[in-house]
């Protein structure tokens, strides 16, 4: 277990769609910090909560090992990481503390515009390219389709016209770069957003009078925006 410390961690999207607006809701709750030269660590002034600035992939494995108390990433992100340390036994170590209201997109289904789409066993045999190979490896088994899952980092939705895939799965939110591939969107897997990620249990220590401060201003924030 993780020593006791006096100040709670917060990791947040260095760079990316997240960042700002991560750093903006928890400056709304009355937060300020004093960064360091790396830009990597902030200091918090008006109360003790750091801020750690990283890729988002790397978010729910600081919180599990206990490096950072709590963290801002996508559910996306969240639930695949989830779904990948149950896949290798380690059983559900962080929960969604509170949806935040930004970040919207949804992982979705995409298949070539000139399919007609009726069922997904339609996709029987077909290879699918996805970032999220959890997330997508469940909805099929959850469907009894046996697909290929293609798994890559990036550039999913060109992988059609590239020949590497038959289909993609993967973050929409207006649709312009499924339409500029001539794919369209025909299922959800998962609405998405930015979310409060914390550990399954409860903080203790000094930490978990912050973080229960934390949540009433946050709740107070988001509610005011709504
Ligand atoms: O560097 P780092 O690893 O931290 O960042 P990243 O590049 O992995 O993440 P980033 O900043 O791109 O996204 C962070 C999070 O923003 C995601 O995990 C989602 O929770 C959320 N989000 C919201 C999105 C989108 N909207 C989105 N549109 N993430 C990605 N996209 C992609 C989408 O897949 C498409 O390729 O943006 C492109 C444009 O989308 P359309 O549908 O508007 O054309
Ligand atoms: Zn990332």
């Amino acid at each position: 277990t993780p020593a006791a410390r006096d100040r709670l961690r917060i990791a947040i999207q260095k760079s990316g769609r997240l960042a700002e607006p991560a750093r903006s809701l928890l400056a709304s709750c009355g937060l300020s910090w004093r960064e360091s030269r790396d830009r990597l660590f902030c200091y918090g002034e008006t109360l003790p909560v750091d801020l750690l600035l990283v890729r988002d992939d790397d978010i729910p494995g600081l919180i599990a090992e206990g490096v950072c108390d709590l963290g801002i990433v996508g559910r996306n992100v969240l639930v695949e990481q989830d779904l990948d340390a149950q896949a290798a036994g380690r059983g559900a170590r962080l929960r969604e503390w509170r949806p935040l209201g930004f970040g919207a997109c949804r992982l979705a289904l995409a298949v070539p515009e000139g399919w007609a789409w009726h069922e997904p066993s339609q996709l029987a045999g077909r290879r699918i390219a996805t970032s999220y190979p959890q997330l997508l490896t469940r909805w099929l088994a959850d469907n009894c389709v046996e697909a290929r899952v293609v798994v890559l980092s990036g550039s999913v939705e060109i992988a059609p016209r590239l020949g590497q895939a038959d289909a993609v799965c993967d973050l929409v939110s207006s649709g312009t770069t499924l339409a500029a591939n001539q794919l369209k969107p025909v299922l959800t897997l998962l609405e998405s957003e930015a979310v409060l990620a914390g550990p399954a249990a409860d903080l203790d220590d000094v930490r978990g009078e912050l973080a229960q401060l934390l949540l009433r201003r946050l709740d107070g924030a988001t509610r005011i925006r709504h």
